[in-house]
């Protein structure tokens, strides 16, 4: 480590250690390759512990995307499809019941619901899906429509954002996963998926969702064409936000997966890179109390490991997930409890069950299909 470096890396510890809120420039040093990963995921860890102790998070969810079609071409999306590609599909009423059959059977708390913008399915369509299940499957949180979605629906509806956040809640929408953030800072974003919901617009959504009271997640895709500058930009502004809102429950940084997509020429980012962005997270973001590695994503190796770098959640044993899998991840499909409990486990973590909105799930020994939500695990983080 250079001198000016490893002075402005104690000042950091200095300020983790006293519990002071981190600047862009910090974030910059923490990403500097001069700085070793391990030094900054103790500091991580040290966060990490202290908001979440030694627990390690899961649920037992199931994915559903009802449609492949999508309006938009961005540029880092194998799972899109054209209408006309043989590849193309949309689910009928029966399949998305068959679902929601398949997920409380599993013992399912949650069914994390995205999909793409097909241009010949209305509002209603959208909206039949979520009102399709919670009717059925009450018990199951629905989490569904990235910012993204939400703000084709408005498109669609020609309604306001609370509108149509409240017209989902009605069918039964439980809370707003964290796609479609991908990242914020314009120089990248017009390269990357330049149509869509732009920053300002995501991030309204989700003010909204949160004034109006749903919880949502957010997210950050990394390893493409951005650089440091461009991650920290992203945390500050999910930061700043979280400050106003105290809506978010969790982050989750997602590795970028070239196979199949317009940007296939750039490598997935190493397991040294996903941890540092991973530890990085939990330091930048002090106000969001969880942070997750996405198993499917990171692979099972790095995920466990990263419940030492600042992760305390690993999502859940997952069914179903294509938008990784049509990219090139060679993950499982789905884990089973048992397994996901024993990779937590052997990351020397203590496995705790939560449902979508962070309460600990009770279950009946030998039934996955019964069980009951305890308390909520913790409050939203005050600003500082
Ligand atoms: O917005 C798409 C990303 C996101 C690729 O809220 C890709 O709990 C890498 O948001 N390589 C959707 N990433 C997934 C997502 C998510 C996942 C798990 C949990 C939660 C949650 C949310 O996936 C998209 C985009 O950022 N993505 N294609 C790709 N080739």
């Amino acid at each position: 480590m250079n001198q000016e470096i490893r002075a402005r890396f104690r000042e950091i510890r200095d300020k983790v250690e006293a519990e002071e809120r981190l600047t862009l420039e910090d974030g910059l040093v923490l990403y500097d390759p001069a700085v070793p990963l391990q030094e900054v995921g103790v500091l991580a860890n040290l966060v990490r512990e202290r908001l979440n102790g030694n627990v390690g998070y899961y649920n037992i969810n199931t994915h559903l995307n009802p449609t492949n079609v999508c309006v938009y071409r961005c540029r880092f999306c194998a799972f899109r499809s054209d209408l006309r590609d043989p590849k193309g599909y949309a689910m009928d009423d029966q399949q998305v019941l068959a679902r929601g059959h398949e997920a409380t059977e599993n013992g399912c708390t949650e069914m994390h619901i995205v999909g793409g913008l097909h241009h010949q399915r209305p509002y209603s369509w959208y909206r039949g899906i979520v009102s399709l299940l919670h009717e059925n499957f009450p018990q199951i949180h629905l989490k569904a429509w990235t910012g993204v979605e939400i703000n084709w629906f408005e498109f669609q509806t020609k309604k306001s954002v609370r509108w149509v956040l409240e017209d989902m809640r009605d069918a039964g929408l439980g809370s707003l996963p964290g796609g479609g953030a991908e990242i914020f800072h314009q120089e990248v974003r017009d390269q990357l998926c330049e149509h869509k919901a732009n920053t300002h617009a995501w991030l309204n959504i989700h003010r909204t969702a949160h004034e109006i009271g749903l919880r949502s997640n957010c997210t950050m895709l990394y390893g493409h064409l951005e650089q440091a500058y461009h991650r920290i930009d992203h945390l500050l502004r999910l930061r700043d936000l979280q400050d106003q809102t105290g809506g978010f429950q969790v982050f989750i940084p997602l590795a970028f997966h070239p196979e199949n997509t317009k940007l296939d020429s750039l490598k997935k980012p190493s397991a040294i890179a996903d941890l540092r962005t991973m530890a990085v997270s939990r330091l930048m973001l002090d106000n969001i109390r969880h942070i997750k590695a996405y198993w499917i994503m990171l692979g099972i190796g790095t995920a466990q490991t990263a419940l030492a770098y600042g992760a305390d959640d690993i999502d859940g044993t997952v069914r179903h997930e294509l938008i990784y899998h049509d990219a090139g991840a060679t993950t499982p499909e789905c884990l089973t409890v048992d397994t996901i409990r024993d990779l937590i486990c052997e990351a020397g973590r203590e496995p705790v069950e939560r449902d979508t909105l962070y309460r600990r799930v009770i279950r009946d020994d030998g039934d996955l299909r019964n069980w009951t939500v305890g308390e909520a695990v913790d409050e939203p983080l005050l600003a500082k």
